[in-house]
């Protein structure tokens, strides 16, 4: 039990990190026995939402109508439907789904289902064809050393693709592994520790973290990562991408 008035929660002008202690649900028109945690959205600065979403009891809906924003879901835990207009797709812990910019969908799930779910307008290029809707499995994907180190390896969800606006990707360390430096660019990042702990650097300031915290970095927020402890850390995150400035 945390401390009394205490949280390891802060939310600054260029970052964030959002312990699961306070989190607080939503509701939308259309959703029935399912809960919305809005843990990063535009009115903290960002561009993109993060959203948990859990369900109450078999047949809970989330409901997300067609506009110019699209979607990453992740299945945290559990399994759930992804209901298009002219099909339905089942995902199970560890699956994923991109679902293009002017798409309606609804996620059904039950009281075991959880799942995070990035949420952007897409950025239109003349001459780029809007990127197609695509699923899979993180389990289907393997795991590259990330700039060489086999300690810390990095699975790239989406296709590396140009009409892709947004990458989504898992950063597994085995303990004591790092980013390699500390990094600083224009890229925005969502974050959800998976599993593990270790200490965040976020601009000036050093954050233990572990699973179920999320994370947001702000473009140019100077970032950093060690794994620590007994076991791997794992995180997923969001990066805009492809698309100049
Ligand atoms: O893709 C990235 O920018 C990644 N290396 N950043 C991070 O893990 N904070
Ligand atoms: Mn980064």
């Amino acid at each position: 039990m945390s401390l009394f008035g205490h949280t390891r929660t802060i939310v600054s002008a260029r970052h964030a990190l959002i312990a699961p202690d306070g989190h607080v649900p939503s509701s939308f028109p259309g959703w029935k026995n399912a809960t919305a945690y809005v843990l990063i959205s535009p009115a903290m600065g960002a561009d993109l939402s993060q959203i948990r979403v859990t369900f109450d009891v078999a047949s809970g809906k989330a409901v997300f109508p067609s506009d110019e924003h699209e979607h990453v879901i992740y299945v945290e835990a559990g399994e759930c439907e992804i209901e298009l207009a002219d099909e339905s797709i089942s995902l199970t812990d560890g699956g994923y789904i991109f679902i293009p910019w002017h798409t309606s969908f609804n996620i059904t799930g039950n009281d075991e289902t959880r799942v995070t779910l990035f949420r952007k307008i897409f950025e239109f290029q003349d001459g780029i064809e809007p990127p197609p809707l695509v699923f899979g499995t993180a389990s289907g994907i393997p795991g590259e050393p990330f700039l060489g180190n086999p300690r810390a390896l990095l699975q790239t969800l989406l296709p590396i693709d140009p009409r892709y606006d947004m990458a989504v990707n898992i950063f597994t360390y085995q303990p004591g592994a790092t980013l390699p430096f500390v990094e600083t660019h224009i890229m925005e990042h969502g974050l959800l520790m998976l599993s593990g702990q270790g200490v965040y650097r976020l601009e000036e300031s050093y954050y233990p973290v572990t699973a179920g915290d999320v994370i947001w970095m702000a473009p140019y927020c100077p970032q950093w990562f060690v794994a620590m402890g007994d076991e791997p850390a794992s995180y997923l995150y969001y990066k805009d991408v492809h698309r100049l400035p």
